[in-house]
């Protein structure tokens, strides 16, 4: 199989590359011009904005399967940056399908949305299967509730063959600090070290989520880049949302040194979903893929990762 991961040096980009290399898949994947990627893979350079230059690497590569990752992907960055974020999620993912449409090969497109896209639940509603109504709560899930129903319109229109995922919360070590569990155990890391006094940061710590390992992740793509149904939109998590107290005092509990937890209103965002929380009943039915790391793995070797680094 020859895959072709575009958005490839970000922070699932790299595991995605491993995981399907390592299965024997021939992969190639694309960054931007200030960005590197390292790996068992051919890079190549793209900006999904230009849009002519996305049909070349179509020609070069001829994929079996089109990862798209490449996106803005901060809810907090998307409250401050909203036109950049709808321009790289939207405007970008059309460019994206347009090129892949034109191009007309026997191509697999995997678009990788969010569980964010469900948004203001209604009570009752969790786990939340793939046919809840989506009400996005920040722009950044409206940029990804918008790349699912443009990915099915060009499924339907065009008969391509487009799977759908609405990814929940996913963590592991090399993501960046701006996202909780590495923020969390980056600033451990830090106070470990001295290089901080020994207060912890942290916004709301009631909203719950779910949180898979990146690596258990990937597989979940790997898989629906072969036997996912084309055409259908798949939740991937645990099924199992915490409240993000439990992710802070699950780190706390491996710190070296006592700190203290302060609440810091930067970290507070203009609106926060109290509980998301997803049915991945599909997913295991379509492939058998479930979430096998447990989640004080996944801190742990986040934790470890930041002690490393620093
Ligand atoms: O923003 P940067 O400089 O970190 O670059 C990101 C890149 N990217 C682009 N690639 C091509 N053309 C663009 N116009 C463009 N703008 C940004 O996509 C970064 O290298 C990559 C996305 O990686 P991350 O931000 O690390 O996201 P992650 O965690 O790997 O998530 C992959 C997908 C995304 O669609 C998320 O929204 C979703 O999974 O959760
Ligand atoms: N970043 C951060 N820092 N979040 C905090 C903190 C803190 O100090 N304290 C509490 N939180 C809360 C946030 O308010 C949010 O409710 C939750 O922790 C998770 O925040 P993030 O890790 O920043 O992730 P996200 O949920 O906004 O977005 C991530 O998950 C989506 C899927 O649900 C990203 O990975 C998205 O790309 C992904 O689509």
């Amino acid at each position: 199989m020859k895959a072709l991961i575009i958005g490839g040096a970000g922070f699932v980009g790299g595991y995605l590359i491993r995981e399907l290399a390592s299965v024997g898949w021939e992969v190639s994947a694309t960054c931007l011009p200030n960005e590197a990627i390292t790996g068992d893979c051919t890079v190549l350079t793209l900006d999904v904005l230009d849009k002519e230059s996305i049909k070349p690497v179509l020609e070069q590569v001829r994929p079996d399967v089109v990862y798209h990752l490449a996106a803005q992907s901060s809810v907090a960055v998307s409250w401050k940056r909203p036109q950049l974020t709808a321009e790289i999620n939207v405007v970008g993912t059309i460019n994206v399908l347009e090129a892949i449409r034109e191009y007309g090969g026997n191509v697999r497109t995997l678009l990788i949305g969010s569980g964010e896209e469900y948004g203001f639940i209604r009570e009752g509603a969790c786990p939340l299967g793939e046919d809840e109504p989506l009400r996005p709560g920040n722009i950044y899930a409206a940029t990804k509730a918008c790349q699912g129903m443009i990915g099915e319109i060009y499924a339907r229109a065009y008969k391509m063959d487009i799977v759908m995922v609405r990814a929940f919360n996913h963590s592991g070590p090399g993501q960046a600090e701006i996202f909780v569990i590495s923020d969390f155990c980056k600033q451990i890391a830090e106070a470990e070290k001295g290089l901080r006094e020994p207060v912890m940061k942290v916004g709301n710590l009631s909203a719950m989520r779910d949180f898979t390992d990146v690596r258990d992740v990937v597989k979940a793509y790997r898989l629906l880049g072969s036997k996912g149904v084309s055409g259908r939109t798949y939740n991937i998590g645990r099924g199992r949302a915490v409240e993000i107290q439990f992710i802070l005092d699950t780190a706390l509990k491996l710190a070296a040194v006592p700190i203290e937890v302060t609440r810091d209103p930067a970290r507070m965002r203009a609106s926060d979903i109290p509980l998301i929380e997803p049915d991945v009943s599909l997913i295991n039915a379509d492939t058998g893929w479930r979430a096998e790391i447990t989640m004080e793995q996944t801190i742990a070797d986040t934790l470890e990762y930041w002690r490393g680094r620093l």
